[in-house]
């Protein structure tokens, strides 16, 4: 990325410098402003060890102190991707504290995900019973939607190694679904969509956008490897209840990021590689890619006309949304905007008004106007070049957007290593004529390198513009070095006054991708399961016990603090034994585990779960099994005897 800025963009090092050093000036203004915000943090900020620019002190905005005294909890949620750790997580802001790890495409030892037969059953299993895959690369992580905001739902995350979808239960926080989507590789964007295009009733998310990265010959069986008219990718519409595939439409070009409309009529991708070069060097030649939009409407009455076709194995049926097919707006499934090379990261805006698509490779922004692209497709619009309606400089390698509600975009800045304010309307009055309007409204340096950018709320039509995040690649010197990989570091400003504040920096597990934030009362959760959750809870103690079919042996225990109801059970060498655990427990935090020695067994229960394990008994021998997680004050005595006679 580096070498690709090249040097002609030096310019823009220099000016974005001088004006970052402002931002650092501005911090003493902003203090003015303490204790009034809606966190309403602590006094003095003292608990906030970070500083603008690396040094300094912290100075308290609008937003309140960072600090969450003992007692006290975050205002916010943040549901945080964590990239190729292969999970989710939940983080407190404005804390920064991770809260909890939520683990969906691989396995998590902590709660036996990936071990218990539920887990099995949802991650996907080979004939022999083994997990089907054990690695995951997850990048973007986004909740369901009714009235345009969070309905508390659900979150949906993708699995860009492995093709997958999975979805999160929010009030559980588990994941309940995974979804393998046919025919892609790279599978990267995701979104879900936030009402219907046709029916006003439904006003919340129904389906879920997910893009293909990595083009391949379609269908992928090693012929056409170098005829790039073979290659395709294909964005797919997944089905947000039942998680069924529900269709795809095939494409030009390579999906980056997805994006959707406010009204429900649009999804978009910003795409590089427009040129379907199967090399790295034909990728690169064309001077504008594009922000690839689809009519949704369209599409699904193009597959109720039986205007698709299926793509080897796979039964769902496919669109045709290439260039070629598309050309004529009044029966056009999609179109193309163009943006400048190589872009990344495309955004709706709060109002609903834009789609805004960062440049990477131009130090550039492009604003794409969303009624216009519609009167295209209605043939109102001669154009399609004419929905662009702002293309501010902005920095150096631009990637993400965000909003503070308030008309401001933030974007990150990979290579300049800030983050850029920059006023919409301004840009747009600037494009159609007035230029000496300057939209960039402030700098503040990150550290350092910046992907992904969130402000509280802002994915939703009630950005707040009170807390941003921004996912920073590599922190060097910004934490206690622990060897040669250093954590990244996620840094939260403050953006409730004209200038960003620099509030705190924390250490995170790389590598976290995309994130969203929200207010704690968007979401309930529950801290207790209900026993019918499960169809096979043992529902009380005298519902225990061993029965035995041949050599299939189901072992039905519960627990209790501090016991296992039955503590001992004899099986044979040769049994297949099922073991199913449900705590009856039902107080909120008793959690009890169950570790077998030498069967590779750790899995917890939380009250009123019933989780399951299959295993095979291979050796004679007393095995000890035993409560995992501390619950009692007799958790330690929290234990039973297998019995494996010889
Ligand atoms: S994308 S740095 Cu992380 Cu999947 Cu933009
Ligand atoms: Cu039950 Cu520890
Ligand atoms: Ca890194």
């Amino acid at each position: 990325m580096g070498a690709a800025s090249g040097l002609g963009r030096r310019r823009f090092l220099h000016s974005a410098a001088a004006v970052g050093v402002s931002a650092v000036g501005a911090m003493g203004l902003a203090g003015c402003n303490e204790n009034k915000g809606p966190a309403g943090g602590g006094a003095s900020g003292a608990g906030a060890a970070a500083s603008g620019g690396g040094s300094g002190e912290h100075k308290v905005g609008g937003a309140g102190s960072v600090e969450v005294k003992p007692g006290q909890l975050d205002t916010h949620y943040g549901l945080w991707s964590s990239g190729h750790t292969g999970d989710a997580r939940v983080i407190g802001i404005p804390s920064g504290r991770e809260l909890l790890r939520i683990p969906c495409f691989v396995p998590d030892a902590l709660i036996g995900w990936g071990l218990t037969n539920e887990s099995k059953a949802v991650m996907g299993t080979k004939a022999d019973g083994s997990l089907e895959y054990t690695v995951a690369d997850t990048h973007h992580i986004h909740a369901s939607y009714k009235d345009g905001i969070y309905d508390g739902k659900y979150a949906w995350i993708n699995d860009k190694i492995n093709a997958r979808l999975a979805r999160f239960r929010l009030d559980y926080m588990v994941c309940d679904k995974i979804t393998k989507i046919p025919n892609i590789q790279g599978f990267h964007g995701i979104f879900p969509d936030k009402r219907d295009p046709v029916d006003p009733a439904i006003n919340y998310t129904t389906r879920v956008f997910c893009g293909q990265e990595f083009h391949v010959p379609m269908p992928n069986k090693g012929k056409d490897l170098e005829d790039p008219t073979k290659y395709h990718c294909l964005f797919t519409c997944v089905d947000a209840e039942t998680m069924d595939v529900r269709w795809q439409a095939r494409i030009d070009g390579n999906c980056d990021l997805v994006a959707t409309s406010f009204d429900g009529k649009l999804a978009a991708s910003n795409q590089y590689n427009t040129e379907n070069g199967v090399h790295f060097a034909e990728m690169m030649s064309a001077e504008r890619d594009a922000c690839l939009f689809f009519n949704i409407a369209r599409i699904e009455q193009a597959i109720k006309d039986g205007k698709a076709t299926t793509i080897g194995d796979s039964k769902v049926p496919v669109v045709d949304c290439t260039v070629e097919a598309n050309k004529d707006p009044k029966t056009a499934l999609s179109v193309r905007v163009s943006v400048p090379k190589n872009p990344h990261g495309v955004n709706a805006t709060p109002d609903g008004k834009y789609f805004i698509c960062s440049g990477k490779l131009s130090p550039t922004a492009t604003v794409i106007e969303l009624q216009k692209v519609l009167d295209w497709f209605d043939g109102k619009l001669d154009d399609i070049e004419k929905a662009i309606v702002a293309e501010p400089e902005i920095g150096l390698g631009p990637l993400h957007t965000t909003f503070d509600g308030r008309g401001n975009a933030y974007t990150t800045l990979f290579l300049d290593s800030q983050v850029v304010k920059w006023n919409i309307d301004t840009a747009i009055k600037k494009h159609a004529g007035d230029k000496a309007l300057n939209p960039v409204v402030d700098r503040l340096d990150v550290m350092y390198q910046p992907g992904h950018i969130n402000a509280t709320q802002a994915e939703t039509i009630e950005a707040d513009g009170v807390w941003m995040a921004v996912g920073n690649k590599f922190s060097k010197d910004r934490f206690l070095p622990v060897g040669p990989m250093h954590p990244e570091n996620d840094q939260l400003v403050d953006i409730t006054g004209d200038k960003m504040i620099l509030a705190h920096d924390n250490a995170v597990r790389p590598e976290p991708h995309d994130f969203v934030i929200f207010k704690r009362d968007w979401i309930h959760t529950k801290q207790v399961y209900a026993l019918d959750d499960s169809p096979i809870a043992v529902k009380e103690p005298k519902a225990t016990g061993v029965t035995r079919e041949g050599k299939k042996v189901t072992v039905r225990m519960a627990s209790i603090a501090p016991t296992y109801y039955p503590i001992e059970f004899n099986v044979k060498v040769g049994d297949e034994v099922t073991l199913i655990l449900t705590n009856l427990d039902k107080v909120e935090d008793l959690t009890h585990g169950f570790a077998l020695p030498e069967y590779n067994v750790q899995f917890l229960v939380n009250p009123l779960e019933t989780k399951s394990v299959t295993f095979k008994i291979d050796k004679p021998g007393v095995f000890w099994f035993y409560c995992t997680n501390f619950c009692h004050a007799l958790h330690l005595e929290m234990r039973g005897r297998m019995i494996v006679e010889a």
